[in-house]
């Protein structure tokens, strides 16, 4: 069975297009013209990606390796240095284990999974919508269990994602035990002979300590019923915030294994040089991007469509 990979180029392209204007387009014209690449032009060249959500780290790293990368290049025209620049930043999109060619490994494990986490207003429910839409139209049955027992309208909000993808879910009054809700939904699954399960999960409780103890009571529910599961827990970033995905990043791992990143609102920002930075400094690969609000707009991260989108 070939799963869902959703990659609509002129979509990527449209959305990452503020995001060119700002490093691509600037670039190109920091160097077209110029007769040598010295070291000023590589210091602008440092500023634009500096000023870029790329952050201090990333955007010293992409230099140095350009810095490298020239040592060797006779070509040191225009197109070429552009080449190198992309190439490097592909690299770094694969380093925390990126791969165009993810799958979910649902056809082995029944039923696959998935824990959804991240703070609040990220994109957790829109996300868990996308991708119910996505399993259920390659044919999968799916069910999705409401676990943000906290918010006001939270079960509502999930509720009409379900309607939408045109899949089950399970919930709860609020304020009811968010494991006991992950707990109903696995074992609703493994009953009903469902393919996925994907869990919605609370962005704020009282206190953030209450939060990540719920979310390992979570996990170790889950594991009562499906031994190694979560086969899945994708934490959600939003792009738009990047430059703080590192800390939510680690304070999230303290609590449940981080298997994969989703990075949201990618559309319409000029902050998507936040997606370089976190493949730069995540061990977690990237495994979907949010580029809308829509049901559609979730699309399979591929580091290469990525960077060819970016670059074009
Ligand atoms: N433009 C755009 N908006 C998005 C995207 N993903 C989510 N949103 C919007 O972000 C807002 C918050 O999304 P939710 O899915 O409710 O976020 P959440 O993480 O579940 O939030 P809490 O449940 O409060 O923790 C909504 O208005 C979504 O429509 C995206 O990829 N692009
Ligand atoms: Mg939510």
């Amino acid at each position: 069975m070939k799963l869902f990979k959703n990659v609509n180029f002129d979509k990527l392209k449209e959305s990452l297009s503020k995001t060119r204007d700002k490093i691509v387009n600037r670039i190109t014209e920091t160097i077209s013209g110029k007769v040598k690449i010295d070291s000023e032009i590589l210091d602008e060249i440092e500023e634009i990606l500096l000023t870029s959500d790329i952050g201090f780290d990333t955007s010293y790293q992409i230099i140095e390796d350009v810095k490298k990368r020239l040592t060797g290049e006779k070509d040191r025209g225009e197109a070429a240095i552009m080449n190198i620049v992309k190439d490097v930043i592909y690299d770094l999109l694969i380093s925390g284990g990126s791969r165009d060619e993810y799958q979910p490994a649902i056809e082995t494990k029944k039923p696959f999974v998935i824990l959804v986490i991240g703070i609040n207003g990220v994109g957790k429910t829109t996300t868990i919508g996308k991708l119910a839409h996505n399993f259920k139209s390659s044919g999968l049955k799916v069910i999705i269990g409401a676990g943000d027992t906290f918010r006001v309208a939270a079960n509502e909000q999930l509720e009409v994602w379900a309607q939408r993808a045109g899949v089950e879910i399970v919930k709860k009054d609020k304020g009811s035990d968010p494991s006991s809700v992950a707990y109903e939904t696995v074992q609703t699954a493994v009953k009903g002979n469902y393919d996925v399960v994907i869990i919605d999960t609370a962005g704020r409780l009282h206190t953030k300590h209450n939060l990540m103890e719920e979310l390992k009571k979570i996990n170790r529910v889950i594991q009562k019923v499906v031994p190694n599961a979560p086969h899945e827990t994708f934490l959600v970033l939003d792009g738009a915030t990047g430059q703080n995905a590192v800390a939510q990043a680690q304070e999230f791992s303290s609590s449940v294994p981080i298997t994969g990143l989703v990075i949201t609102k990618l559309d319409g920002t000029a902050k998507g040089g936040a997606v370089i930075q976190i493949c730069a400094k995540q061990k977690q690969p990237v495994r979907f991007i949010g580029v809308g609000e829509d049901i559609q707009d979730l699309q399979t991260f591929s580091p290469r469509e990525f960077v060819n989108a970016l670059f074009d």
